[in-house]
């Protein structure tokens, strides 16, 4: 079978839709680049200096991983030069990262979670990199924290790598989702699942229940529903999946189905649940949205959450569009009833 590499993949999508103009396919084509490095570095475990924790926080009050801190070195220096750039932002990073002005400056603006499933790093389980592609608003040369805050209806392009068993890089442009896998020995991303589906239905979901006596009730009464298995209001038995690398837990569920779940809970409602809208929660939603499930944050969708603040969090319910609906119903039905 002849192989399709990455490269030749954005030109076909560029002949076919228009919408991967060459400033666009570098920056896709620099990203899986820095992933592929990433990958290697993740790969030397303690063979390399990488493993641990670097001692520093980052905004968010996280202790950073030197793994966190690299692969956010990885990414801004790929993506400094090309001129596609006109601003990124990352995790890892309190404000905007600006192009040095030894470089031309690109209308996208690029925000990422360097390394997603931090906790998973120093023991070999997957890990990952999620990003997301936006617009710079006309004519803007030094894009602020503003010019971020767009809803994630508004993304041109989002995808994640992971570094597990196989390194993968899952993309979208808008048209359907494509997986390449990276062959090792060749360092090439190879096109290996075209236009990937999630079922519509599922008996699996994935959600930290150690977190169960603090979920609100909506969630209480989906997850009590699912345990109740068979002889309970679904009729049927659901298995359950955690592996607390969203990466991972969401290529689980384009692969086969699923729900994933990272609610709010009762513990501090000026932190609505885990996840960060901007570099985590909106990819992941246009991602799945356009393999065919459901993304909301138990209310509404989630890309159409106008963000207000760039590390802004956000609960977070995707997956298999049935489920997903289904645990958005309780959530208003809750509303409702006041
Ligand atoms: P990170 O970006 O600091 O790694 O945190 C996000 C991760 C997700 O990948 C995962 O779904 C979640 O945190 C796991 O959280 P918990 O440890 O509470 O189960
Ligand atoms: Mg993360």
């Amino acid at each position: 079978m002849k192989r399709v590499s990455l490269t030749q993949y954005l030109v076909e999508e560029q002949r076919l839709h228009q919408n991967i103009p060459a400033e666009l396919r570098l920056l896709i084509e620099v990203v899986a680049r820095a992933c592929k490095t990433i990958s290697h570095a993740v790969g030397k475990g303690a063979l390399g200096d990488v493993m641990g924790s670097a001692d520093t926080e980052n905004i968010q009050g996280e202790v950073q991983k030197k793994l966190d801190i690299i692969s956010n070195e990885i990414l801004l220096e790929a993506n400094e030069w090309g001129g596609h750039l006109a601003a990124m932002a990352s995790e890892e990073m309190e404000t905007v990262h600006q192009i040095p002005n030894r470089y031309p400056r690109g209308e996208y603006m690029l925000v990422f979670d360097p390394l997603d499933g931090s906790s998973n790093i120093d023991v070999n389980v997957s890990i990952g990199t999620i990003f997301s592609v936006l617009k710079a608003p006309e004519g803007m040369k030094e894009p602020s924290e503003a010019a971020f805050l767009q809803p994630g209806r508004q993304q041109v392009a989002a995808g994640y790598a992971i570094y597990g068993p196989q390194t993968v890089f899952v993309l979208t442009t808008g048209h359907g989702v494509n997986c390449f896998t990276l062959d090792r020995e060749l360092g090439a991303w190879v096109l290996t699942h075209r236009n990937m589906r999630i079922p519509e239905s599922t008996k699996e979901y994935a959600i930290n229940a150690s977190n169960a006596r603090h979920w609100h009730a909506p969630v209480q009464r989906y997850v009590n529903e699912m345990l109740a298995g068979k002889t309970g209001p679904r009729g049927k038995d659901f298995n359950t999946r955690w592996i607390a690398s969203m990466v991972a837990d969401v290529h689980r569920i384009m692969s086969r189905g699923g729900i994933f779940m990272y609610p709010a809970d009762m513990r501090d409602t000026s932190m609505p649940g885990k996840l960060r809208l901007m570099y985590e929660a909106n990819p992941m939603a246009f991602i799945v949205e356009q393999a065919g499930g459901a993304a909301t944050d138990g209310r509404q969708r989630i890309m159409d959450i106008q963000p207000h603040k760039l590390h802004q969090r956000v609960p977070v319910f995707l997956g298999s569009k049935e489920e997903v609906e289904l645990v958005t119903s309780y959530h208003l039905q809750a509303d409702a009833a006041g």
